[in-house]
């Protein structure tokens, strides 16, 4: 099945950043080595199905605006192949090499069980030759647990055991799926995974629901062999009032309490860390800090709406102090940036959705170039060091060692008054600032 949805746009290659091609990077230079490593190993770049081939661009207020062919008549068989046939060309055209899905964005729309099985089914031996045909590959994989109305008290949490069964059905073929299409990665993120009102609620029940989902999915996971590696997504609401996955340092308080924090790493999205209450970076560092880094959704919030407007990261500042924790974090290993994007309402053209790509790919590389510049110039990492230096020397190892009353003694026989130190804040900002 050919496409010809794209054939006004050529395929995307690098440039440089003088070049005026609007439809070329400027700063993804797939083959440049950074810090020993090429561009596209350190970026591992991905497209996602939903937002750029599922949504219609219809909102709260009005209807879908993009009228892609697709999207005319029903999504049955026919429908979903040509979707997934265009997909395709458009990775192929932006040259990066892998893509993420949910199972519903993939297939045709299915009543119950035994057509969710046969449409699911039908969509991953297409692509799996797509796959095979393009050399694209998947990044991850997951299950859409909040789009159907059977949905709208979640899936895990779904105080109907029905429901929590139906969950576990499209998530064992998901897993399967994406076991079987090779992808690094299997996502869970748990959009109705919450509450609306604590009045209807038994907390304890869910979150215990919840936990117990989790561990069988690991369990299936070791079972089958996948190799690939666990994710959960934090946001902290919306849909829902309140979400079980709030931000990374719950997730992990979660994940110890079942036990799993050997098992699940973490997929940071940037307009849900700020969404959180936090910037992006904080939560890539509080990742990293307790060993869930796995990979990232890239995207940005908007500073005056409160709420996940899912577009195309484009501030070079954030997405360099981004990749410094990314760096320092030693990279990804799985993971990757899965562009959880969107390109505006009015945005309605088959162009447009190169140009969001594009541009987030750019502001990503350019992020990369900067952090990796920093961390070259040491400056910062050497003052970082120097404030906890205390700690490498005999008093350091002293107070490391002792209990609480030696470590009271130890300040009083050293009478200790110890002084404050400058922190050096606008000294460090300055020096990041003359990298972007
Ligand atoms: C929703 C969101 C999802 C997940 C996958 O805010 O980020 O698209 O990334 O379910
Ligand atoms: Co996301």
């Amino acid at each position: 099945m050919a496409t010809d949805y794209f054939d006004a746009v050529p395929t995307i290659s690098y440039k440089g950043p003088n070049t005026d091609d609007e439809l070329a990077y400027r700063w993804y230079d797939k083959d440049r080595v950074v810090l020993g490593k090429r561009m596209e190993d350190h970026l591992r770049f991905a497209v996602c199905f939903w937002h750029s081939f599922c949504w219609t661009g219809s909102d709260v207020f009005g209807g879908g605006t993009f009228n892609r062919p697709w999207h005319r008549g029903a999504n049955d068989s026919a429908a979903a192949a040509q979707k997934r046939v265009v997909a395709f060309e458009f990775f192929r055209k932006l040259d990066i090499p892998f893509y993420c899905f949910h199972d519903v964005d993939v297939m045709a729309q299915a009543e119950g069980v035994a057509e969710h099985r046969r449409f699911f089914a039908e969509a991953v031996d297409h692509l799996e030759q797509l796959q095979a045909a393009t050399g694209r590959k998947l990044l991850w994989g997951t299950a859409n647990l909040f789009s159907h109305p059977r949905f709208a008290a979640g899936g895990a949490t779904n105080p109907d055991p029905e429901v929590f069964a139906f969950a576990a059905m499209q998530v064992r073929d998901a897993l399967e799926a994406t076991y079987r299409l090779r992808g690094a990665n299997y996502v869970l993120w748990g959009g109705r995974e919450g509450y609306e009102t604590l009045h209807n609620t038994d907390l304890k029940r869910e979150l215990d629901n919840l936990g117990r989902f989790l561990s069988l999915v690991i369990e299936h996971k070791h079972k089958i062999g996948f190799t690939g590696t666990i994710l959960i997504e934090p946001k902290p609401h919306e849909p829902t009032k309140h979400q079980y996955d709030f931000d990374t340092a719950t997730v992990y308080g979660f994940l110890k309490r079942y036990g799993l924090e050997d098992e699940v790493k973490v997929n940071i999205e940037a307009n849900h860390a700020t969404l959180a209450g936090h910037t992006f970076e904080h939560e890539l560092a509080t990742a990293a800090a307790l060993g869930i880094f796995g990979s990232i959704d890239a995207n940005r919030g908007d500073h005056q709406n409160g709420w996940d407007t899912d577009q195309f990261p484009n501030s070079v500042e954030e997405m360099t102090l981004a990749m410094i924790e990314v760096l320092r974090a030693g990279g990804f290993t799985t993971g990757g940036f899965n562009f959880d994007s969107k390109v505006r309402r009015q945005s309605m053209d088959p162009v447009d959705l190169f140009y969001g790509h594009v541009g987030g790919i750019d502001t990503v590389a350019r992020g990369l170039l900067n952090a990796a510049a920093i961390i070259e110039d040491g400056r910062i990492d050497a003052l970082r060091s120097q404030r906890y230096s205390g700690w490498d020397r005999s008093f350091g190892h002293k107070v490391s060692e002792l209990n609480l009353a030696g470590i009271a003694d130890l300040a009083e026989n050293q009478r200790l008054d110890p002084k404050p130190v400058s922190g050096r804040q606008e000294r460090i900002e300055n020096i990041v600032n003359r990298f972007i």
